[in-house]
């Protein structure tokens, strides 16, 4: 079978059937080819009898056949399949190793498809910065992030997690003995996978641009240097005032350049960012700020996130900022970040951004969300519109990657996904709209007839697709703890699970509501608004820092306002069609074994034990409506069968009317069974269980939610 390969190749030109997928391969050049891309192909095929795989780069005698056929690209390769052989020949040891890369997924299928392929990157520098406030990726994040990049051909990653101590608040400190391993381990396999890794430090905040710090700064990158690091950074975001003075910036980069950087001839990058690195700041800095910048050493690459903070990146924006700086700005660009939007996460299609600017950068990164596994998402697509920016498909991309990073249940990912996408209101103002597309249309057909007239196939559709996004969660939930990428956004997950459920209860209120059923109307609230208090105590991350910590935000452009809106003008319809008092529903729910009261889905009061008869049941409730009057305690009288409500104060009965639906929760849609009706005796008033019986007692008049005053 044709497979997809992502990044999208330059060149390519399927044939037939070459072979069925290999367990060995007969591998030729083995000697000369990169070590790396050898290792790659290694670690799916065994050595052995099979087909024949020729691999090498530009110069080797293994390739030489096809010498014409390589891409003069830095990086470029070429791969030939066919039914006698396989050729892998790069045209720098990186190149191999990417021809390797899309070799693996040609042979992905059990039916190997012969091809010819001619590849090589449009965009130079293509990956990611980890600069983001928040809990910094861990070392294990990390190492699965740099085999992620070698798959999806990505070569950089600049390390700038604002919250790493020897990043920025401790920056002169050089790394003790056991952190310094752990570095080293990691640089040692980003270069494995032939990423890049740019180690950066952010001395802005407090740098004396006195000789000292600049020695200090020489000192922590030599310790860099000597742990293998060939590629270094220097932060100025978020720095302002003097500390943000353009000509001092330029200085101490060059101090650094001519003391570290010329003394080691093997480094590769060396970046800076500046403070001022968007158009839209331009008013809060010197004026003179990238003038002053622009006087640096031309080798030394200048970072740039566009027309302000979170934006995408367009031609007219780097029109722009180059002349400026004298050099084609390296491009931060902060998507998927969410650490000022913490409680959503962005899942939605990669876009916005215009193929033709990748011209005009030295280099792209992004800037991904503290969730490494599911910054995943956009990442693939940020790879693939880099490679080859003018064959990119956003919606074609997200498909695909959905399909790799959730294999066999990509379509409940999706469904998923597709509720995770809009930022919601934020200071850098970046909003996308393409939230919940199927839920959109729906809204945009049917509610405002809905509202109007009993619509059953609005209700149906409206149920369908709530009951999708909640089934899509339940599968999500169940692979959850053993996937990475499930486990570390579960709280997502969650709440996208009581989304669907409270959507589906909304469209059972409208049900309701128009067949007159109050008991399965106020039933369907109670669950709901229960739903909807434990979706707000869902808390998806713990961090003591700047950060506050979040709760998970699903659906926030389109299904959460529309279940808000959807459920007060029921609430109203239903008070004004039963007189009763809406705002409070109080119930009797069972909960380990005993009732306790709660209304509108929050408990009341603090439980005391105890029970009447040796049966269940009764606790006692501060009414939080009238804290110091109302205490209640539900009492069951073994002889008689009855449970009654009574004033746990002085004893005495206190409604002068009421009902209460009791819910089980473990059964919340069987209300027959489970609803008690507090009836009105000589004595007093005593709670009945439900069925039909209890059903009659919640008609108008009889029923009045609200506790009464006493
Ligand atoms: C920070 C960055 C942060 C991002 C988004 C840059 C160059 N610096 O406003 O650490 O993750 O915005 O909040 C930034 O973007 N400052």
């Amino acid at each position: 079978q044709q497979t997809s390969i992502s990044p999208t190749p330059q060149r390519i030109a399927w044939g037939q059937k070459a072979f069925d997928r290999p367990s060995a391969i007969d591998i030729k050049g083995i000697d000369k080819a990169d070590r790396d891309a050898v290792d790659a192909l290694l670690s799916q095929f065994a050595k052995g009898k099979g087909v024949k795989v020729t691999i090498g780069q530009r110069g080797d005698k293994a390739v030489r056949a096809v010498a014409d056929s390589i891409p003069g690209q830095p990086q470029g390769y070429f791969l030939r399949v066919r039914p006698d052989e396989v050729i892998i020949a790069g045209n720098d040891p990186t190149g191999t190793y990417y021809g390797v890369q899309t070799f693996l997924q040609v042979a992905s299928q059990p039916e190997v498809m012969s091809v010819d392929i001619s590849d090589w990157p449009s965009t130079p520098s293509r990956g990611v910065v980890e600069g983001f406030y928040g809990n910094a990726w861990s070392f294990d994040d990390r190492i699965d992030q740099f085999a992620f990049y070698g798959r999806n051909k990505l070569d950089t990653y600049i390390y700038g997690p604002k919250d790493d101590p020897y990043h920025r608040a401790k920056w002169r400190e050089l790394y003790p003995a056991e952190e310094a391993a752990r570095m080293k381990a990691l640089n040692d396999e980003a270069r494995r996978h032939k990423v890049r890794f740019v180690w950066g430090i952010h001395p802005a905040g407090d740098h004396q641009w006195n000789d000292a710090d600049n020695e200090a700064t020489v000192r922590k990158f030599e310790q860099m240097y000597d742990l293998g690091f060939r590629n270094f950074s220097i932060f100025f975001d978020d720095v302002f005032g003097k500390q943000a003075d353009g000509k001092l910036h330029a200085q101490y980069m060059d101090y650094v350049k001519r003391n570290f950087i010329d003394r080691h001839p093997d480094i590769e990058l060396f970046i800076m960012c500046p403070s001022l690195y968007n158009k839209a700041w331009k008013g809060s800095f010197q004026p003179s700020y990238l003038a002053d910048i622009s006087v640096m050493d031309p080798s030394i690459e200048v970072m740039w996130t566009g027309n302000s903070v979170v934006d995408m990146i367009d031609v007219a924006d780097m029109e722009w900022i180059n002349p400026q700086i004298g050099r084609k700005a390296f491009i931060w660009l902060n998507y998927p970040v969410t650490d000022y939007c913490i409680n959503h996460l962005l899942m939605g299609p990669f876009t916005g951004n215009e193929p033709e600017a990748t011209a005009m950068v030295s280099g792209f990164t992004a800037n991904p969300m503290e969730y490494a596994h599911a910054s995943k998402l956009s990442l693939f697509s940020n790879a693939d519109f880099l490679w080859n920016p003018s064959a990119y498909d956003p919606q074609q991309s997200w498909l695909l990657a959905t399909e790799r990073l959730q294999p066999g249940r990509e379509e409940a990912f999706r469904k998923f996904c597709l509720y995770n996408v809009d930022l919601g209101q934020n200071t850098h103002r970046l909003r996308r709209f393409n939230e919940s597309p199927e839920l959109k249309t729906l809204i945009d057909t049917y509610e405002q007839p809905m509202s109007r007239a009993y619509m059953p196939e609005a209700a149906e559709a409206f149920a369908a697709e709530f009951g999708s996004l909640r089934d899509a969660t339940a599968t999500l939930l169940e692979a959850s703890p053993a996937d990475s990428m499930l486990s570390e956004i579960r709280p997502w997950i969650e709440a996208a699970r009581m989304l669907g459920s409270r959507g589906v209860l909304a469209t059972e209120m409208y049900t309701a509501l128009f067949k007159a059923d109050s008991v399965a109307f106020v039933d369907r609230y109670l669950d709901y608004a229960a739903l909807t208090d434990s979706a707000s105590k869902l808390s998806s991350r713990d961090f003591p820092g700047s950060v506050k910590v979040a709760y998970p935000m699903v659906g926030s452009l389109y299904a959460e306002p529309l279940l808000r809106r959807g459920v007060s003008i029921m609430v109203d319809e239903y008070r004004h069609r039963f007189g009763h008092r809406s705002d409070v529903f109080p119930q009797l729910a069972l909960e380990n074994g005993s009732y306790r009261l709660r209304c509108n889905g929050q408990w009341l009061g603090n439980p005391e034990a105890g029970s009447t008869g040796g049966r269940p049941i009764w606790q006692t409730a501060e009414d939080d409506v009238n804290p110091d009057r109302q205490i209640w305690r539900v009492t069951y009288d073994p002889a008689t069968g009855r449970y009654s409500i009574v004033n746990a104060k002085d004893g005495r009965y206190v409604n002068e009317r009421g009902a209460f639906t009791v819910s089980d929760s473990s059964n919340p849609f069987d209300a027959e069974w489970h609803t008690f009706v507090i009836e009105r005796t000589d004595n007093g008033f005593t709670l009945r269980q439900g069925g039909n019986a209890g059903k009659n007692y919640l008609v108008p008049d009889s029923t009045g939610l609200a506790p009464a005053e006493t």
